[in-house]
């Protein structure tokens, strides 16, 4: 029996006849053929069909989990021997895992903006650092409101960064949002700082309501997130994104989060690993030894963990896509001013801020149970990449932006290892972070950073060096000059 077939029978004879209608208004047949793409799962508010262009519709509910400053090799899946992130790794065995993932710039906001717009974080002619406009994008470039209009009901949660409200893009609903690039206390009260001196940091609206004395934010958060999927109106689909403001500073945890890692710590041996190695104008951390960034990081674990349960729970796992991403990688890194530091991306090289892999490859994992087949992903993608893919899924229509539909990757009838990718850094932080201006270009295996003002050129086979600690620039002028001459055209079109 076909799965299309399954559905008709479970729905009600009034969604029987709202599904026939759709049938005979787009005059195709339902296509029931096995491809991954081809099918829905019997559950309430999924539909599928075929457009009257002929592509496949698919409806499932969208989940994004998009955690903040994650590296790369925050997770023990990826290798972390001292964070455990047990559910987390389950979801990324059920899911496409992509090696060559990418953010669009090693900070927040451009990071945010690229993800959201579904293109390179250019505006008037530059990347700006921060102050991107989110709320004049024309409908015609708007993933939200496309998947707004193919009848989902879209809700955002937490970090936003880009301007007052998500609601500004088309968000339908949107809960402790806005300005805030971080919270001033994970701990309740939320907008009070723990510690000496005052904030003068955004407070984040909406968490009065919401929460109580002895909350952790991300518990709150997720609970939210929690109460709308419960509460969703069961005939139409739902797109929920939840920006963790984990794993960012401010540094707190729970007290026996902390206690459980800094014991674990004490007893790990670190070995001839030293604490930190020069990068840039500062220094490089080595060791993933902060435990309360240990506990942060199995906290937002814990609470990813909650949310497969409650999806499970509410019988819609198997229609449901999750995206699990990170905005660029770690905080690893300090400049002329020594700070703090989160963790290591070892062994990638450096961290946010920098245009190292440290600083813009992000864990990026994508689960459909029974439509996506698990495996490792070597294709390039970009957080840019994001929404294309699901309005293509959703609606079929593909908007004017330079990211791209995934589905041929995750579908596996398209691999894009030579795909040519770019960055611009233009606002760097040699005090905070210890990063100079640069900008880079990754095209197959080969990355190349240009750190334009010194016009100094680095080039790494990132198949073969991960670490990027083999510069070829030398050994390799052609392939020097040929990405250079792409990199700078790309350059020449803001
Ligand atoms: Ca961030």
């Amino acid at each position: 029996m076909s799965l299309n077939f399954k559905i008709l029978l479970k729905a009600s004879a009034l969604r029987v006849f709202a599904f026939m209608l759709l049938i005979l208004t787009f005059s195709c047949k339902s296509n029931q053929n096995s491809s991954p793409f081809d099918s829905a799962q019997g559950s309430d508010s999924s539909s599928s069909f075929d457009s009257a262009q002929g592509s496949k519709i698919e409806k499932p509910n969208i989940l994004i989990l998009h955690v903040d400053d994650l590296g790369y090799h925050d997770l023990s899946v990826h290798g972390s021997k001292i964070y455990q992130t047990p559910n987390i790794d389950k979801l990324a065995g059920e899911s496409v895992r992509f090696t060559n993932a990418y953010a669009n710039y090693p900070r927040c906001v451009p990071s945010r903006y690229a993800m959201m717009t579904g293109g390179y974080p250019v505006q008037n002619g530059d990347v700006p650092d921060d102050g991107f406009e989110i709320d004049n994008i024309p409908d015609n470039k708007n993933f939200i409101k496309a998947i707004d209009g193919a009848g989902y009901q879209t809700a955002y949660f937490g970090k936003w960064h880009l301007g007052e409200d998500p609601k500004e893009l088309g968000f339908d609903t949107s809960v402790a949002a806005g300005h805030a690039g971080s919270p001033i206390s994970f701990l309740y009260p939320f907008n009070e700082k723990k510690g000496k001196g005052k904030s003068k940091k955004a407070p984040i609206k909406d968490l009065d309501e919401i929460s109580k004395d002895g909350d952790y934010l991300t518990d709150v958060l997720t609970d939210q997130v929690a109460q709308y999927i419960k509460n969703r109106d069961k005939n139409a689909p739902f797109m929920a994104m939840l920006a963790f403001y984990n794993v960012h500073q401010p540094f707190e945890a729970k007290e026996e989060d902390i206690k459980r890692n800094r014991k674990e710590i004490r007893a790990f041996d670190f070995g001839d690993t030293p604490e930190y190695i020069k990068e840039g104008t500062g220094r490089t951390k080595m060791r993933q030894d902060n435990a309360t960034y240990a506990a942060m990081v199995e906290n937002t674990d814990e609470n990813v963990g909650k949310l497969l349960a409650l999806l499970e729970a509410e019988g819609i796992l198997d229609n449901t896509l999750i995206i699990f991403s990170s905005d660029h990688g770690g905080l690893s890194n300090d400049g002329t001013k020594q700070r703090n530091l989160a963790t290591t991306n070892y062994p990638l090289r450096a961290g946010k801020g920098h245009l190292y892999d440290g600083g813009i490859k992000i864990p990026f994992f994508v689960k459909w149970q029974d439509k996506l087949q698990p495996r490792d992903e070597s294709s390039l993608v970009m957080l840019m990449d994001v929404l294309p893919t699901l309005t293509n899924l959703t609606t079929g229509k593909n908007l004017e932006t330079e990211g791209q539909n995934m589905l041929p990757v995750l579908n596996d009838t398209e691999e894009w290892d030579d795909r040519t990718v770019f960055w611009h850094s233009s606002k760097a932080r040699p005090t905070n972070t210890g990063d100079t201006k640069s900008s880079a270009v990754r095209e197959g295996d080969f990355k190349l950073i240009h750190w334009y003002k010194e016009n100094r050129f680095e080039l790494y086979n990132i198949a073969q060096d991960p670490g990027e600690q083999n510069d070829l620039s030398k050994a390799m002028p052609e392939r020097v000059r040929t990405l250079s001459r792409k990199l700078n055209n790309w350059k020449s079109t803001f």
